[in-house]
C-alpha cells in the first residue's frame, strides 16, 4: 500500500439503545472526525461512514425495560443520536441504520456468500432455553455467577467485573433475565466461523500490517494475546426474532449474530452513500480503510471482521484500527446502567453554543494510550485558561485593535515598518512554518492531543508577539509599525481559521468570517503562501468563548452526585429508611378526602420517571371537549401528550408553562393521537391545577 488514492473512515456504530455520552465521543467519534476533517482540508478523497447498530440483545432488553417494542426503541435513539452527532459537528458523510432494508440485504448476501464458499461449520449444541418464554437465551439474556471471580451478575457472554469472556454454560446458577427462572438445556443448530482455521492467516496479516503503519501498542498487544491464546470457533447466528434473518431454508427464528451484521453495516452505509461506486471504497487496493473504535471493540475489528473480509476474498482490509482507551468521569468509571455519565444531549442543552468547548476538552484529554479522566473542574479550567485566555483573547485583541486604530481596514504598510518589526515577527513566522508539518505527522500518527496542541502553540506565539511588541503603546508615535504588527497577527489569525477546523469547526468558521477569509485565501494558507493584503477589512469581533462560572460547574457536579445517590437508593431501598418505623397499614383518611392508596415499596416508586417539561404548543383536540394536544420540550426531545384538561385550561393559558410529566408511561392512542406520557395535575375538589416547579427548572430535570 504505497499509493493511497482515497480513504474510507468508519466510526463504531453505536447501539440505538440509549443516548451517547462523552466517553463514546472521545473514544471514537471525535478522533475520527478530526482525522476526516483534516484529510478533507488537505483535499484528500475521503468518506466517513457510521450509523446506528439496531440489533442484538442490547436493543431487545432495553425495549423490555421500557415496556415498548424494539422498533420504538431504535426509532427513538437513532433520531436522538443522529441529531446529537450533528449538533456537536461530527461530519459523517452518511449516518445509516442496520434496520434498513439495504443493510438486511447486504448482510444476508455476505452470509450467503460465506455459506456458499463453505466458510461456516454447522453444528447442533445444547443451549439454555427459557421454558416460560419459549425462547433460547443468547448472551445477555442469561446471568449467573462468574466462575472466575464470583460476581453474581455476570452475563452469558462476559463478566463485567473481571472482564472474562464467558459462554452461558460457564455460569454457575444460571438464570434467565426474562422469567428469572433457571433455564433448561435444549439442542439447537447454528453456523460457526471456525476462526481456528484462520489463525495463521490473522497472525501474519497483523504482523505484516505493522510494516504499513504501526498499530497502537495496546491494540497490537491485545491482538497478539488473543491470537496466542488460540482462536476458537464462534457462532455467527442466534435464536432470536430480532435481527437479520438467517437467509437459509429451515432457519426460521434464527438471526445473524449482531457482531456479524454490525461491521457489515459499514459496507451498507457506504452503499447507501454511493450506490454505484461503493466498490471503489471497499474493493480497491488503493483505498486506505481505518476503523475508529473504543477498546472494548478491538477483537471484533482486528480479528473477526478481517477474517470475514478475507474469507469474502475481494475486500480491502483495514490499514489501522486506532482504538482509544476509556475516559473516566471524576475518577470513576462511566456507566450507562448506573446513569453515571455526561450525556451529550444534556450537555448540548446545558451549554448551548459551547460545542467546541466540549470538543476541545475531549481532545486534549483523549484516552489515546491510556485511560484518562474528565472532571468538571478541568473542563472549566481548560475553557477559562486556554480557550478564553489564549485563543479567544488573541483573536479578540487583534480585531479590537484593528478597529480602534484603522477602522477595521489594514492600511498600506511601508517596507521599512515591516523591516523594523522583523526580528520579533520571526518567531511567529517560524511557528507558522513548522506547525503544518507537525500537524500532518501527528494526525497521521493518530496523536490528536499533540495535534491540537501544535495548533494552539500558534495562538500562544501570537499572544507572545503582542505582549513583546505592545502595539497599544506604539500607535501614537509609530502607526506604520503598529499596522505591520497587526498585519502579522492577522496572518496568524488566518492560519488559525484554517488549521483549527478539524478540531473546533464552529470556532474556525467564526474566525474565518471575522477576517473575511475566502476559499482562495484558505488554499493559500494551506500552501503556505498566504500573505494578508493591504486594504483587507475585518469585521467587528464577537467573543469566541466566554468564561464558565463556578455555579454552572457546581450544578454539573451536583447532578453526578445525585445520579450516584439515586442509583445507590434504587439498589438498596431499605438502607435509606432504616430508622423509620415500618408501617404496614395506611393511615385512616377523613371521608372528604380521597383515601390514601395501599403502601408501595420504594422500588415501585423508582419505576416512575417524572420529568420537568415546558409546553411548547397546545391545541384543542377536535370533537373531544376534554382533551388538549400538547407538544412538550424535554430538553433532549420533543413529544406529544394528550391531556384531559381542556375543561380547566384554554390552550393559550398552557403554552410556556412548566409541567410535571410522567415520562415513562406506555404510549396510548387518544382520539387517534399517540400520547407519550401523562401530565400530573392536582385535583383540587374537582378543579385540575398544574403541579409545577417552584422556580424555572431545566427541561428534562428528573423529579424524585
Ligand atoms: N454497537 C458495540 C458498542 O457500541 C457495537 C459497535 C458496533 S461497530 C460495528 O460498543
Ligand atoms: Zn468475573
Amino acid at each position: 500500500m504505497l499509493n493511497i488514492k482515497r480513504y474510507l473512515v468508519t466510526a463504531a456504530l453505536p447501539y440505538a439503545n440509549g443516548p451517547l455520552h462523552i466517553g463514546h465521543l472521545t473514544g471514537a467519534y471525535i478522533p475520527a472526525d478530526i482525522y476526516v476533517r483534516y484529510l478533507r482540508l488537505c483535499g484528500e478523497d475521503v468518506k466517513f461512514v457510521c450509523g446506528s447498530d439496531e440489533h442484538g440483545a442490547a436493543i431487545t432488553i432495553r425495549a423490555k425495560q421500557e415496556g415498548i417494542t424494539p422498533r420504538q426503541i431504535i426509532d427513538k435513539y437513532h433520531e436522538i443520536n443522529r441529531r446529537a452527532f450533528a449538533q456537536i459537528g461530527i461530519s459523517f458523510d452518511v449516518y445509516h441504520r442496520t434496520s434498513d432494508a439495504l443493510h438486511h440485504k447486504t448482510s444476508q448476501e455476505v452470509f450467503k456468500q460465506l455459506f456458499d464458499r463453505g466458510v461456516f461449520t454447522e453444528k447442533e449444541t445444547e443451549q439454555y432455553y427459557d421454558e416460560e418464554f419459549k425462547q433460547f437465551l443468547a448472551d445477555r439474556y442469561i446471568t449467573g455467577t462468574c466462575p472466575r471471580c464470583g460476581n453474581e451478575n455476570a452475563y452469558g457472554d462476559q463478566c463485567e467485573k473481571c472482564g472474562s469472556s464467558l459462554s452461558p454454560t460457564d455460569l454457575i446458577n444460571p438464570k434467565s433475565t426474562l422469567s428469572g427462572q433457571q433455564p433448561v438445556l435444549k439442542p439447537t443448530r447454528h453456523w460457526y466461523l471456525p476462526m481456528n482455521r484462520y489463525e495463521a492467516w490473522v497472525k501474519n496479516w497483523i504482523e505484516d500490517a505493522q510494516n504499513l503503519e504501526p498499530w497502537k501498542k495496546h491494540v497490537l498487544g491485545q491482538c497478539r494475546s488473543w491470537v496466542e491464546q488460540g482462536l476458537q470457533e464462534r457462532a455467527m447466528t442466534r435464536d432470536l426474532d430480532w435481527g437479520v434473518p438467517v437467509p437459509l431454508p429451515g432457519a426460521e427464528g434464527k438471526a445473524l449474530y449482531v457482531w456479524l451484521d454490525a461491521p457489515i453495516g459499514y459496507i451498507s452505509a457506504t452503499k447507501a452513500l454511493l450506490p454505484n461506486n461503493w466498490q471503489t471504497y471497499w474493493q480497491d487496493e488503493h483505498t486506505k480503510l481505518v476503523h475508529f473504535i473504543g477498546k472494548d471493540n478491538i477483537v471484533f475489528h482486528c480479528i473477526i471482521f478481517p477474517i470475514i473480509l478475507h474469507a469474502l476474498g475481494n475486500y480491502t482490509l483495514p490499514v489501522n484500527i486506532p482504538a482509544n482507551q476509556f475516559m473516566n468521569l471524576e475518577g470513576d468509571k462511566m456507566s450507562t446502567s448506573r446513569n453515571y455519565a455526561v450525556w451529550l444531549h444534556e450537555y448540548l442543552t446545558h451549554f448551548p453554543g459551547k460545542e467546541d468547548v466540549l470538543r476541545y476538552v475531549l481532545t486534549v484529554n483523549m484516552p489515546e494510550q491510556k485511560d484518562s479522566d474528565f472532571s468538571w473542574a478541568d473542563f472549566q479550567a481548560r475553557n477559562n485558561n486556554e480557550l478564553v485566555a489564549i485563543l479567544g483573547n488573541l483573536v479578540n485583541r487583534v480585531l479590537v485593535l484593528m478597529h480602534k486604530y484603522f477602522n477595521g481596514k489594514l492600511p498600506h504598510i511601508p517596507p521599512a515598518a515591516r523591516q523594523a518589526i522583523q526580528p520579533q515577527a520571526q518567531e511567529v513566522f517560524t511557528a507558522l512554518q513548522t506547525m503544518p508539518k507537525q500537524l500532518h505527522t501527528f494526525i497521521h500518527n493518530y496523536e490528536f492531543r499533540n495535534a491540537l496542541n501544535a495548533v494552539m502553540d500558534v495562538a500562544r506565539a501570537g499572544n507572545k508577539f503582542l505582549t513583546d511588541t505592545e502595539p497599544w503603546k506604539l500607535y501614537k508615535q509609530q502607526p506604520d509599525e503598529t499596522a505591520a504588527i497587526l498585519g502579522v497577527c492577522l496572518e496568524l489569525v488566518a492560519w488559525l481559521g484554517v488549521y483549527l477546523e478539524p478540531f473546533l469547526p464552529f470556532t474556525a468558521a467564526k474566525i474565518a468570517g471575522f477576517i473575511n477569509l475566502g476559499q482562495q485565501d484558505k488554499a493559500a494558507v494551506l500552501q503556505g503562501t498566504y500573505a494578508i493584503a493591504e486594504g483587507t477589512t475585518v469585521n467587528q469581533p464577537e467573543l469566541l468563548f466566554e468564561k464558565i462560572d463556578d455555579t454552572a460547574i457546581a450544578a454539573q457536579v451536583q447532578r453526578l452526585a445525585e445520579a450516584k445517590a439515586a442509583y445507590e437508593a434504587a439498589k438498596n431501598p431499605d438502607a435509606a429508611a432504616t430508622d423509620a418505623t415500618p408501617a404496614t397499614e395506611p393511615l385512616e383518611t377523613p371521608a372528604e378526602y380521597v383515601a390514601v392508596k395501599e403502601l408501595i415499596q420504594y422500588d415501585d416508586f423508582a419505576k416512575l420517571d417524572l420529568r420537568i417539561a415546558t409546553v411548547l404548543d397546545a391545541q384543542k383536540v377536535p370533537k373531544a371537549d376534554k382533551l388538549l394536544q400538547l407538544t412538550l420540550d424535554l430538553g433532549f426531545e420533543q413529544r406529544t401528550v394528550v391531556s384531559g384538561i381542556a375543561m380547566h385550561y384554554q390552550p393559550e393559558e398552557v403554552v410556556g408553562r412548566q409541567v410535571l410529566l410522567l415520562a415513562n408511561l406506555a404510549p396510548r392512542k387518544l382520539r387517534g393521537i399517540d400520547s407519550h406520557g401523562m401530565i400530573l395535575m392536582a385535583d383540587s375538589r374537582g378543579k385540575l391545577i398544574f403541579v409545577a416547579p417552584d422556580a424555572a427548572a431545566t427541561n428534562g430535570s428528573v423529579v424524585s
